[in-house]
């Protein structure tokens, strides 16, 4: 030990790192430090004597040791994502445009990992607040947002991070494009991925009802990439008794005005990315008796400007307060009262659920894009560790279970990509007019699901990579919370598991079953495109086995109770979404420059049951009396009293 300390003091003396400095005291009982020209204690002598007899003591008042763990280092995300460069090479177009694409998510990608990342913390630490007064008690109502989340706007601007969506050079590939960006921006946006969602929405709500006046204006600005020009939109959907259930939870109402226009009135509990310059909004138009028509046939959709007068106030705004979440703090989210907010109907009256679902598929894509990118941020985090971090006597990269922990992450990762380009891909193929009837079903049908889906993986994901750090994953200034905290947030907004599981029986109802037929249609014809390929036999037996299990498991259903139905809606939706991944995985190791690498992904993923829905309907688990033993089961201490 005290030859070894020997070493270190001289070590540190040859590197120079104590030169100039007077070598300190040891004292390895107290930190505390001696009073100048006090008078040594007996004791305090015996132990300077013998801390230099011994050496320079590592662990000592300042000091405290020479050992620190490397961090891991955040490098070029288009570079360091092998699935995503392999997805936009075998997809995009052999022309100009595709090497544009690439050049520019390169580009993009370095700009993320040596400014961005920086930003999006900076969000985080300085999150927005609200100045109620100014100083002479004026009502102001002002968020406060950081330096960063302004510069993260401009920044978004000049990126392109709506306009890709909407710049038709980019054909049916727009959308995988900007999501790709999207994609590498999310992790280390501080949540500005949030306004720019919404912002997306709208111009996607406004292209469907038409682009004129008075919302022309608007969509110039959604969709510029000029900084100065730029707007954001907010989405004011929930209210106190809304959440989910928009239709009956809706109070606010619309005054029709003389100018055609209308005033809204309503309280919104949760509108996020509060300082946009612009929403959309839902309403109940009064009639002259002041009456309003309830659920969803009373709803309309309308347009509003966050704006301020003369005074400095808000127009027809009061910011109650910004809400205090988990997580997404860089992001302001706060409750509105709208009294007499100037505003212009953008639907028919009571077609606004209708108009806004629109919004709704751009910003669930959206999410589904932050969900399967947190998942791969903590993941090139957690293979970057694990090249630096030595346990138990060799590099965590060395130990097969922290690699096989790693490599099912890896597996979870790639499905949710995979997943989420596929509905970018049906997305830009339907803006573009390419889609045909059996792309817009399957859109309609995987936007809910992956969505949901993507949702609950990010958690999981992300909670796991946290583990792979050790404690060093549950400390704040690691970054590290933060992204688990973000995470949890993909599966309540825009729609929470349930309600989406029960959005994806409404569209089989809809369609009368014909986005199922899409769906196997699809799905099938992917198996078949692998069917040859040896290596991927039991995967694609797997899925072909877990197909026909759903087939049945639906013409079963189709005859049971809607209450059958609503019970199995959640498993079926994971059904659908885990059979999916797994034809695409298979589907991508099928690819003529795929490596060895995507085969084994595509065999891990489908080595779990992929049809739950179809044995969990075998143990009856979807009967009656499920419902009422779910019950009992969840209120067993109340039931026994
Ligand atoms: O969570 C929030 C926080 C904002 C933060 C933004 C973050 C952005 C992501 C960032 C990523 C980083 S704000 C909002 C959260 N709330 C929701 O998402 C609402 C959840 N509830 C639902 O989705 C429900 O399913 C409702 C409200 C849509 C159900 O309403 P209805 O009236 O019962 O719906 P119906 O009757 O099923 O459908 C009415 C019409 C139909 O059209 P028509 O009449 O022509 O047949 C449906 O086909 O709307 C159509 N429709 C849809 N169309 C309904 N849902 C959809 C859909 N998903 N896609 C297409």
């Amino acid at each position: 030990m005290a030859a070894s300390s020997a070493v270190l003091s001289r070590r540190l003396a040859g590197s120079g790192l104590w030169c100039g400095v007077t070598r300190p005291l040891v004292h390895i009982r107290s930190a505390s430090a001696a009073e100048p020209g006090a008078r040594k204690s007996d004791e305090e002598q015996l132990w300077e004597a013998a801390s230099d007899a011994a050496g320079y003591l590592p662990f000592s008042r300042a000091r405290v040791g020479s050992f620190f763990q490397e961090q891991p280092v955040l490098k070029n995300p288009f570079l360091e994502d092998a699935l995503l460069r392999g997805y936009l090479k075998r997809h995009l177009p052999e022309e100009s445009c595709s090497q544009a694409i690439l050049s520019d998510l390169n580009a993009f990608g370095e700009r993320v990992a040596k400014d961005i990342d920086t930003w999006g913390r900076e969000c985080e630490l300085n999150p927005p607040r609200l100045v109620h007064f100014d100083p002479w008690g004026r009502r102001v109502d002002h968020i406060v947002t950081s330096e960063a989340w302004k510069r993260l706007k401009d920044l978004s601007a000049q990126e392109g991070l709506v306009a890709i969506g909407y710049d038709k050079s980019f054909g049916e590939w727009r959308r995988v494009y900007q999501m790709s960006k999207l994609y590498i921006f999310s992790p280390s946006s501080g949540l500005y991925t949030c306004p720019l969602a919404m912002t997306d929405g709208a111009a996607k709500v406004i292209q469907s009802v038409g682009v004129s006046p008075p919302v022309e204006e608007a969509y110039r600005r959604l969709t510029s990439r000029q900084p100065e020009r730029f707007w954001t939109s907010g989405q004011w959907m929930t209210e106190r008794q809304g959440g989910s259930d928009v239709d009956t939870g809706t109070e606010t109402v619309a005054i029709p005005q003389a100018d055609g226009s209308y005033r809204l009135h309503g309280f919104k509990w949760f509108t996020s990315a509060t300082d946009a310059d612009m929403t959309l909004t839902l309403a109940r138009v009064q009639d002259r008796s002041g009456s309003t028509t309830p659920g969803s046939r009373g709803l309309s959709l309308f347009y509003a400007e966050v704006s301020r007068d003369e005074d400095g106030r808000l127009r027809g705004i009061e910011v109650q307060r910004l809400k205090d979440k988990l997580g997404t703090r860089q992001m302001p989210t706060a409750e509105l009262l709208l009294d007499g907010l100037p505003a212009y109907r953008l639907s028919e009256e009571g077609r606004g659920v209708a108009s806004i679902a629109n919004m709704l598929t751009i910003t669930r894509i959206h999410n589904s894009i932050s969900a399967a990118a947190a998942m791969r941020r903590v993941l090139q985090l957690a293979r970057d560790y694990a090249t630096r971090r030595t346990a138990f006597g060799k590099l965590l990269k060395d130990h097969p279970l922290h690699m096989q922990t790693l490599a099912r992450m890896e597996v979870e990762t790639r499905a949710a990509f995979l997943l989420v380009m596929d509905v970018c891909r049906l997305l830009g193929r339907e803006e573009s007019g390419l889609a045909s009837e059996f792309d817009r079903h399957l859109l309609r049908l995987l936007t809910p699901v992956v969505k949901l889906f993507t949702g609950k993986q990010a958690v999981a994901v992300v909670s796991e990579g946290l583990e792979s750090f050790g404690g060093q994953g549950y400390i704040e200034d690691t970054g590290m919370p933060g992204i688990l905290r973000d995470a949890q947030v993909l599966s309540i907004w825009e729609g929470t598991t349930n309600v989406l599981s029960l959005d994806v029986l409404r569209c089989v109802a809809r369609s009368s079953g014909m986005v199922l037929h899409a769906y196997f249609a699809h799905v099938k014809s992917l198996l078949a495109g692998a069917s040859g390929v040896s290596s991927l036999d039991p995967a694609v037996k797997a899925v072909g086995g877990a197909l026909s299990e759903l087939e049945q498991f639906v013409q079963i259903a189709a005859s049971r109770s809607p209450s059958y139905l609503e019970l199995a809606a959640r498993d079926l939706a994971y059904s659908l979404a885990r059979i999916y991944a797994g034809a695409l995985l298979i589907d991508h190791a099928c690819w003529k420059d795929a490596s060895p690498n995507d085969t084994y992904a595509a065999l891990r993923w489908c080595e779990q049951e992929l049809c739950l829905v179809a044995s969990k309907q075998k143990r009856g688990c979807y009967d009656s009396s499920s419902a009422s033993m779910d019950a009992a089961l969840v209120y067993d201490n109340l039931i026994q009293k």
